[in-house]
């Protein structure tokens, strides 16, 4: 398989990490979104909505990160990602869905990128933004965790699910827009806890080829 990504953006970590946690191989090609190659023609001929990332598996090509972890775990079942009981799937689905419908999309690169260069919102006040919708979505995150009798190392249980997929690129992200995360002792207990595995060792950006060397 090959996925087309971007060592920073948080859906192809989100499916770096579902892959790894899979044990399964895969080549990387990179998708330069700091260069706009997401809007070149030849990436948009894979997708065109010129977003990453896209999987090539064989003679399919999959698209959108939460459709392709849905793929994942119907065509490698093995190491499942998603529990056995239907409330327990709904659970990991919503929390997933409260991080890459809620949050993740406000933050994304074209949207900061409207702001900045369309309609001329300074970096303060693009900082401002992405700590107000990470920081709400989080808030509230971080009380479905408190209150989910079910959490255990992760999200939920002490497997990971697709929760986990989702939680740590966010966090990631938070990070380096300086969010605060001292409110949030879950979400970083389990934070803290995956980063510990080589599964998502592995899928961090610093991991990937085409980061900048330090
Ligand atoms: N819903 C899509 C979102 C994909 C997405 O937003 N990808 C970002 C990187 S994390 C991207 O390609 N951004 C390019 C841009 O904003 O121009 C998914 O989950 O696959």
């Amino acid at each position: 398989m090959t996925l087309y990504g971007y060592f920073r953006s948080s859906t192809s970590y989100r499916t770096r990490i579902a892959m790894n946690l899979k044990g399964l191989d895969y080549d990387n090609v990179t998708v330069n979104l700091a260069q706009d190659e997401q809007l070149e023609s030849e990436f948009k001929a894979l997708n065109p909505q010129g977003l990453v990332p896209v999987l090539q598996a064989d003679d399919l090509l999959l698209y959108q990160s939460p459709a392709i972890l849905e793929w994942l775990e119907e065509v490698y079942p093995e190491s499942p990602l998603l529990p056995k009981d239907a409330a327990g799937r709904m659970q990991v689905r919503a929390l997933s869905a409260m991080i890459g419908c809620d949050i993740h999309p406000l933050n994304n690169r074209r949207i900061l990128q409207y702001l900045r260069n369309e309609l001329s919102v300074g970096e303060e006040y693009v900082m401002a933004w992405c700590n107000r919708w990470m920081s709400e979505g989080f808030a509230a995150l971080e009380k479905r965790l408190a209150q989910e009798e079910n959490r255990g190392k992760f999200c939920y249980s002490d497997r990971p699910t697709f929760a986990d997929c989702y939680l740590i690129p966010q966090v990631s992200s938070a990070r380096r827009f300086k969010v605060d995360l001292t409110p949030y002792p879950n979400i970083v207990e389990i934070d803290t806890h995956c980063r510990t595995l080589k599964a998502f060792a592995d899928a961090d950006p610093i991991m990937q080829p085409d980061a900048p060397s330090a």
